[in-house]
């Protein structure tokens, strides 16, 4: 008979795992606290977006679901770095157009990951969330949206259930998980840039020919200020999604010293003087949407024997600043839908292995998440910062074996994160010695450049390994 497994969670991490683990033979049932968002409409209603990379990508091939997906994606080339004196310049992520990054809707991906889980044969319980769990007795109880509370078998459980994991504080009251969340001290607000229709034309960019988008559609936005930053993704509709990255408290400016539109609009007026024009509905979005925080989640334990199992942002919730999130969760269903199909019964070997396997990788991802918020507000002005950039460029074109950006490393490649923090981390080392504090790559021998890199690092693995 097939085995069961009950998820917790019908987000992203959740619904694609579900799809994932019911095509290996599994009798899979996902319980999802929020009504069902292709009937009820996706809840906030807001069209909010996320970068997808490789490390998504990979995982929706493996699940058939690529194409559909790119389908309803925009291409974003690279960062474009709006600077104070109100200049712009597109800095590319990868090589070519092969190496890009793609902006999609939440609310559009859930739905089709939902879908596609259903028609694998996963069932879904919409409504119901998990309140507790009984793990010596294999069972849980869930509450619908009335508050009704009724209990069920769930031997196996798997809590997609993200930052704020119910199942995480159910296991932790059992077994202490060793849990250290950290809060970044930053927080976030969302902010709507319309099509360019609905906007007056003298502030619509026809640079690009791009008459829907008001600005650049192909690229992520970034108004870097030192300390903090604006950043904006395209939506498909010809929208863009502004978030604003602030200090959370302390000294101007900060979400304490902004507590209404009438304050943030001075600010916008005085430091993001090119943006503030694009969001005619300023004064609703600031005062009605909430401030997010922004923290790391550290756990010491993933899982309590064979009996549960946290997956996604509910094991490893991390800072958005390297828009791998969602990626990083999306590459654990890979890892754990192939174990569990290797070894259907030993659930308490199959969770341990994969701590043992993706812990270190989330580890890594963690730490570079919050380096590239530094590397986004401040340094992408910043000279010693741009000329190290391109005497990597030069150096990833001469010795491509032996020399890839982490960033390409991070976004462009299933290289394990633990591997791209750590060879970056030596190609620093390296790039700092050659340059030694000079803000011109062109200054440098690049034939003994390449000469040292090949005779201090190792060539890279095979690609996409
Ligand atoms: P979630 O997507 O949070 O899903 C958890 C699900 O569990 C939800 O559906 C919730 O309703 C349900 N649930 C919660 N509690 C219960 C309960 N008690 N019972 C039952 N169900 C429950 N990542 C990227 O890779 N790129 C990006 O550009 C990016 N941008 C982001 C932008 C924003 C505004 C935010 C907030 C995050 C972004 N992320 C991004 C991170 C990404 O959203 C998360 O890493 C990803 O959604 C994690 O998926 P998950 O399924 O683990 O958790
Ligand atoms: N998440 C992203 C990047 C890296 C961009 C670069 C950064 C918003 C709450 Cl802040 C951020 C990136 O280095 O040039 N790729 O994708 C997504 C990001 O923020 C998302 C949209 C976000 C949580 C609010």
């Amino acid at each position: 008979m097939a085995q069961q497994i009950t998820l917790i969670g019908g987000g992203l991490v959740g619904a694609l795992l579900a799809q994932q683990l019911a095509g290996r033979g599994f009798k899979v049932d996902v319980f999802e606290k929020r009504p069902d968002p292709r009937i009820a409409g996706f809840v906030g209603g807001r069209s909010i977006n996320l970068a997808l990379a490789e490390r998504g990508l990979h995982a929706l091939r493996q699940a058939g679901l690529a194409d559909d997906v790119l389908q309803r994606a925009v291409m974003m080339r690279g960062r474009m770095v709006h600077t104070r004196d109100g200049r712009s310049g597109l800095q590319r992520y990868g090589v070519d157009d092969s190496e890009v990054i793609w902006s999609v809707s939440r609310g559009a991906l859930n739905m089709l990951l939902l879908d596609a889980a259903e028609a694998a044969g996963v069932r879904f319980h919409f409504g119901q969330s998990l309140v507790d769990v009984g793990f010596d007795a294999g069972r849980i109880r869930l509450a619908d949206e009335a508050g009704a509370v009724r209990e069920i078998d769930a031997p196996v459980v798997i809590g997609a259930d993200g930052a704020g994991s119910a199942l995480r504080a159910a296991m932790n009251g059992h077994t202490p998980l060793g849990e250290r969340v950290e809060a970044l001290g930053h927080a976030y607000k969302e902010l709507e840039i319309p099509p360019a229709s609905t906007l007056a034309a003298e502030l619509v960019d026809r640079s690009g020919g791009h008459d829907q988008f008001a600005l650049e559609p192909h690229a992520l936005h970034i108004w870097p200020r030192g300390g903090y930053m604006c950043i904006a993704l395209p939506n498909t509709e010809g929208s863009f999604t502004v978030t604003l990255f602030l200090p959370a408290h302390g000294a101007h400016p900060s979400f304490a010293t902004l507590p209404d539109a009438r304050a943030a609009r001075a600010f916008f007026e005085h430091d993001f003087p090119d943006v503030l024009p694009l969001i005619p509905d300023f004064a609703n979005d600031y005062d009605g949407h909430p401030v997010g925080t922004l923290s790391t989640l550290y756990l010491q334990q993933w899982h309590l024997g064979g009996k549960a199992l946290l997956v996604g942002d509910a094991a490893h919730a991390i800072v958005p600043f390297h828009g791998q999130g969602m990626n990083c969760g999306f590459e654990d269903t890979v890892v754990l839908a192939s174990l569990m199909a290797e070894a259907p019964g030993d659930t308490a070997d199959v969770f341990a292995e994969f701590q043992r396997i993706r812990q270190p990788n989330s580890d890594a991802i963690a730490a570079m998440a919050l380096e590239n918020y530094v590397e986004m507000r401040d340094s992408v002005a910043d000279p010693h910062y741009l000329a190290k950039r391109e005497l990597g460029a030069l150096l990833a074109e001469r010795v491509p074996q032996h020399f890839m950006a982490r960033y390409r490393m991070v976004t462009f490649t299933h290289l394990p994160y633990a591997y791209a923090y750590e060879r970056g981390r030596a190609q620093d080392v390296l790039l700092e010695q050659l340059l030694r504090g000079s803000t011109r790559a062109g200054s440098v021998d690049l034939d003994a450049a390449a000469a040292t890199l090949q005779a201090t690092l190792p060539p890279l693995p095979d690609l996409h390994g």
